[in-house]
């Protein structure tokens, strides 16, 4: 069924509910000395090259790229756009390896044709840290599909972060492959329903009229809880140990310090936005909301040509109740003009989508790591990571 995941140390469909695996890599690291030292050999009319994400010229070939042959909905209404901006914060994390930035040329044109990327991320797995790749954007030229470039592509990001001595990965994918560690929906809460309807992402519910369904979602102009304000350099500190001790209590999830707090919550320009709660009354940072920018291009709509969507990243509630603090981020979300909120049912996520007006999408998200077993059965609310 897999030919070449069948090859690979990941869990396998044959071994799911045998509880007698222990928990942990499925195969030992080898000596670095044993690292293959050239690049896998690709189609004679390719070749390799590594990303310099600095450069704008590169950053603006992967950028187009990707705004024309990465991922799509099932219908193949909407393709996630992301910006340059977003790609740059993505890929240039603290302790990146360049090396990890890879592309795929055309010989005779230059033409950048096919893409993958690794950056390097600590993951606590119960009560292990483990260094871990966290791969993404894995995309190949629609021309050039179902060629087996993807193996290809996924065993020379394998070389290159075995050669940092690094032996385990975290990704997700819409499709199943062996074996997810977890499954999660993806839901959607309608700020502008009137263009989500236009352009086909969402429908007119039974017995609904779009008037009544305008003020179905209407929400307040300001947001409602005292102290609520931006995320700013000086709160990294307070920010990294609340995100600390909520993160502790998932199965798997990120072991962020203040340099990750920094880099991945500061706010940033249509890519990343973060509040906070300051008490008025002792300046204390009691909860924390974030969420990131991922516009969609609209494939073959006349009237609009981007769907404006912001996801959940994380959020941390100790004093104000986790739907109020998400209503203000969806308050917020709406100020900035995005038409949609999404989120997936990770971490407590349950406890504010329903009364929040969040429904599910048709989409799923799966959870993988290679090379590293977890108990199997992990339901989605165990989860305290978030991959772009
Ligand atoms: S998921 C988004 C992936 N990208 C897209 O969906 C963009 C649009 N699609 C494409 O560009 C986020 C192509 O369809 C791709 C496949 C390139 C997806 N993950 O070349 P062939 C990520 O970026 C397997 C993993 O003929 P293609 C995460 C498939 O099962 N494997 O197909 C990336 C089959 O293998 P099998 C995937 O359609 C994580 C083989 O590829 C996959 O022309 C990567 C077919 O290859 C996917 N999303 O190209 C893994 N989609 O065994 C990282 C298909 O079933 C692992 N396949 O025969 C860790 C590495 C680091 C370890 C470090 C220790
Ligand atoms: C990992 N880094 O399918 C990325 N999105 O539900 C790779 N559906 O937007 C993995 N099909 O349900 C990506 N509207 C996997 C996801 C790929 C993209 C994808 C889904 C997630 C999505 C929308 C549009 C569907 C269009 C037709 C959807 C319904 C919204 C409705 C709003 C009102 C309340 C009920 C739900």
């Amino acid at each position: 069924r897999h030919k070449f995941w069948e090859t690979q140390p990941v869990g396998q469909y044959k071994d799911v509910g045998d509880f007698t695996l222990i928990e942990g890599p499925i195969e030992p690291p080898t000596p670095l000395s044993e690292v293959k030292q050239e690049p896998y050999n690709l189609p004679a009319a390719y070749e390799w090259t590594t990303c310099d994400m600095d450069s704008q010229e590169t950053c603006d070939e992967v950028y187009l790229l990707l705004m024309n042959n990465y991922v799509e909905d099932d219908e193949n209404m909407f393709r996630f756009n992301y910006s340059k901006e977003f790609l740059r914060w993505a890929l240039r994390v603290p302790g990146y390896y360049r090396s990890w930035h890879i592309g795929v040329r055309a010989k005779a044109s230059k033409k950048l044709v096919a893409f993958i990327t690794a950056v390097p991320a600590r993951i606590r797995v119960n009560d292990e840290v483990v260094k871990m790749a966290e791969v993404n954007f894995l995309c190949v030229h629609k021309k050039l599909r179902s060629k087996r470039l993807a193996p290809v592509l996924i065993k020379e990001v394998t070389r290159r972060v075995h050669m940092e001595n690094i032996w385990q990965a975290a990704y997700t994918a819409g499709v199943v492959l062996p074996t997810p560690i977890t499954t999660c929906q993806y839901w959607h809460r309608s700020l502008n329903p009137k263009k989500l309807i236009d352009v086909g992402f969402s429908r007119l519910g039974a017995r609904m009229t779009m008037s009544r369904t305008i003020k179905l979602y209407k929400l307040p102009d300001s947001t409602v809880t005292p102290g609520f304000r931006k995320m700013e350099l000086r709160d990294v500190p307070a920010v990294t140990r609340l995100l600390r001790n909520y993160l502790s209590q998932f199965v798997v999830a990120p072991d962020f310090d203040e340099h990750d707090v920094e880099h991945w919550l500061i706010p940033r320009d249509n890519v990343v936005d973060s509040y906070l709660v300051e008490s008025p009354e002792n300046h204390d940072i009691t909860d924390f909301c974030s969420f990131y920018t991922l516009p969609s291009s609209i494939l073959g709509n006349q009237a609009h040509s981007t769907l404006k969507a912001a996801y959940s990243y994380y959020n941390v509630s100790t004093k104000t109740p986790l739907p109020q603090l998400m209503n203000d981020a969806l308050i917020v979300a709406k100020q900035k003009d995005f038409d949609v909120f999404n989120a997936l049912d990770i971490m407590h996520n349950e406890s504010f989508l329903k009364d929040l007006k969040f429904g599910p999408g048709d989409g799923q998200l799966h959870y993988y790591l290679y090379n590293y077993r977890v108990r199997s059965g992990m339901k989605p609310s165990e989860l305290g990571l978030v991959l772009l």
